[in-house]
């Protein structure tokens, strides 16, 4: 090696190292001959170990990837790695040493293939990941086989008598109208505001589409209207979709997405409607993480972040919202053949049930982080009062779904039958009263006092008396249908007293009235079933006529008042024959109001109540029979 190699090494000032060394360098002696092939010669052998070593190298990575991969998969069973490299038996070795091998060869033949080939494998990869998580994905979605039975009284024949038969025409015809227009003008959204000719968004379901659609389905399908149906399916199948970056109501995509699904596929067997199901349930799952198990009220369905809404009792859980689940997810688990959903929900009823109920009443508000009703007050001493009690708004469809829950399981649910006649006895009294004129009416209590309102809402529980009378304990069921009865006239009169003959969202019982509202902000309608559902219940459980008039009265009155042209809409005063319309055309309308009206005008055997139960949106769940029953 000529010696100009070695100036670097030797040369003052040229040395990249700063500081001490390269200071003593310039008064050093040159190196002798002797000395400097010495140099050359440790030099050389410095050399030949870094060659040697890059040789090695290989082996050596492999076995530090070795060691790596072991780990991973080690900790990965939950423990450290068990084995260092050293360890390794000779097989790993050698398979090991084969990857490695093999991982050369491939970047060599890459490294000669030409660039178009380079990127068509390219290309051909990336379509490979894209299948392959389609597959992941399907296989998530993937459910056991069910063996669909043919549903019991899906659809009828026409009435025999003339006059049922052109009402039940008429109430298709007004199902034709709100579903042409909604198509005409708002296809894929949530709801039509008939006025406008335009497309309505609720909060309610953040960005989940097409709440009409689903929520119509099975009504179009009892009353055999099949190309309608055909299109929400292929709507369903197209555009349905719960990616979605959507703050929703649990309790509201549950009754009526949830709910016009799993009805769907009961009614016609299709599969994409359980997969539909199953696929939104799942998504509802997060808003259970809560410390109780209580879920939360508002949930996005993307992050899975849960909260309640901003105005219930310090951030309370509402009854009726949590209370209106069960159902529809008892149903989920027996579809997807997963349990989780009906956890969920006897971890509700366990909640429910180690709290103390004063006066034997359920509050309103839920706290799910402390598990301790909402906003207690002391108001006596040892006697503790709660903000809210109510049979109507915020309180309704927990009481309907714990009688449900029993007569849905086939009546095995015997929990569920004993909160639900022990709460309606507690109902029964502290907030259930006769007004002068000899109205029965159920108050609200508020702290410990009885507010006499009754809501529109609280309406649909003369349907709910009647449906649970044939299982009350000790002889009350007489009792118990005779309440109904009483509930069904004065929600009646509350329809009677009013100019449009169309019923308040609440009416009072004070100051000098009974059964009209005194606000204004309580006399709207807006196209609400409550009323109608309970004529409903009381025409199928006692074929008294009076109750197919009063659905007849009723049909009228929408009919003259919220029908326009280009659908139906709420009105804002029922107590005024000057019209005002909301615009909006709710898709419970579709969903309950005329599905209750078609049922009231069709023979007992479609969708009879010995084989289905409506959900608190109307839509049919058959029982679940003893045998059928997942464990
Ligand atoms: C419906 O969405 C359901 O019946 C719910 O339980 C409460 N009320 C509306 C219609 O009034």
């Amino acid at each position: 090696m000529p010696p100009t190699t070695l100036l670097p090494f030797t040369t003052p000032g040229t040395s990249r190292k700063s500081g001490t060394a390269s200071s003593v360098l310039p008064n050093r002696p040159a190196f002798r001959l002797t000395e400097k092939f010495l140099l050359l010669l440790v030099f050389s052998g410095f050399i030949t170990l870094c060659f040697g070593a890059i040789f090695f190298l290989p082996d050596s990575s492999k076995l530090l990837s070795g060691v790596f991969f072991h780990t991973q998969r080690s900790s990965g069973a939950g423990g450290g790695p068990k084995h260092g490299g050293r360890e390794l038996e000779g097989d790993k070795l050698s398979k090991i040493r084969e990857d490695h091998e093999k991982a050369l060869r491939e970047a060599k033949d890459t490294l000669q293939k030409p660039p178009e080939q380079i990127k068509q494998d390219i290309k051909e990869e990336k379509q490979k990941v894209v299948q392959d998580s389609a597959d992941r994905k399907e296989g998530a979605a993937r459910l056991p086989d069910v063996v669909f039975r043919k549903p019991v009284g899906a659809t009828g024949r026409e009435p025999s008598d003339p006059q049922t038969r052109e009402r039940q025409a008429k109430i298709k015809e007004m199902m034709k109208h709100a579903w042409e227009n909604y198509k005409r003008y708002a296809w894929g959204s949530n709801e039509l505001k008939p006025l406008s000719r335009h497309q309505h968004s609720s909060s309610l379901f953040g960005n989940i589409q097409g709440a009409t659609i689903v929520d119509a389905l099975d009504t179009l399908y009892i009353m055999g209207m099949h190309d309608e149906f055909k299109e929400g399916k292929e709507w369903v199948e197209k555009n349905l979709d719960f990616n979605v970056h959507a703050e929703v109501s649990v309790f509201e995509v549950n009754i009526r997405f949830v709910g016009g699904l799993l009805s769907a596929y009961y009614l016609s067997g299709e599969e994409i409607f359980r997969s539909k199901a199953v696929d939104l349930g799942k998504k509802l799952l997060p808003a259970f993480n809560t410390p109780t198990g209580i879920p939360w009220a508002l949930l996005n369905i993307k992050s899975g972040i849960g909260r309640n809404w901003p105005w219930a009792s310090g951030g309370s859980s509402i009854l009726a919202e949590f209370g209106t689940l069960h159902l529809e997810f008892m149903h989920l688990s027996q579809l997807s053949g997963n349990p989780v959903f009906a956890e969920k929900m006897m971890n509700i009823r366990k909640v429910l049930n180690r709290l103390d109920k004063p006066q034997g009443l359920y509050p309103n508000y839920l706290n799910p982080n402390s598990g301790q009703w909402g906003q207690r007050r002391i108001v006596k001493e040892n006697h503790c009062a709660t903000d809210h009690v109510s049979v109507g708004g915020l309180g309704d469809s927990f009481y309907e779904y714990l009688l449900k829950a029993w007569l849905m399981s086939d009546k095995t649910d015997e929990e569920a039958r004993k909160m639900y006649y022990d709460a309606i006895q507690a109902i029964e009294t502290h907030l259930i009263r006769k007004s002068n004129g000899g109205l029965k009416y159920i108050a609200e209590w508020k702290g410990g006092l009885l507010e006499h309102k009754m809501g529109h809402l609280t309406c649909f529980s003369g349907g709910m008396f009647a449906l649970g009378a044939d299982g009350a304990p000790e002889d009350t069921s007489g009792h118990h249908m005779e309440l109904a009865a009483e509930i069904a006239r004065t929600c009646h009169e509350s329809y009677v007293r009013t100019a449009t003959k169309l019923g308040p969202e609440a009416f009072r019982f004070d100051g000098g009235v009974e059964a009209i509202a005194t606000r204004q902000n309580e006399k709207y309608y807006i196209l609400r079933p409550e009323v109608i559902e309970t004529h409903m219940y009381m025409w199928r459980l006692t074929h008294d006529p009076k109750y197919r008039e009063w659905g007849w009265e009723a049909v009228q009155a929408i009919e003259k008042n919220c029908r326009v042209d280009a659908g139906y809409s709420g009105i804002r005063d029922v107590y005024s024959s000057q019209l005002s319309h909301d615009d909006v055309q709710q898709s419970f309308f579709l969903a309950e109001t005329l599905k209750y009206l078609y049922l009231m005008f069709s023979d007992d055997d479609v969708l009879s109540l010995d084989h289905w139960i409506f959900n608190s949106e109307a839509h049919p769940l058959p029982i679940i029979r003893k045998n059928d029953q997942i464990q």
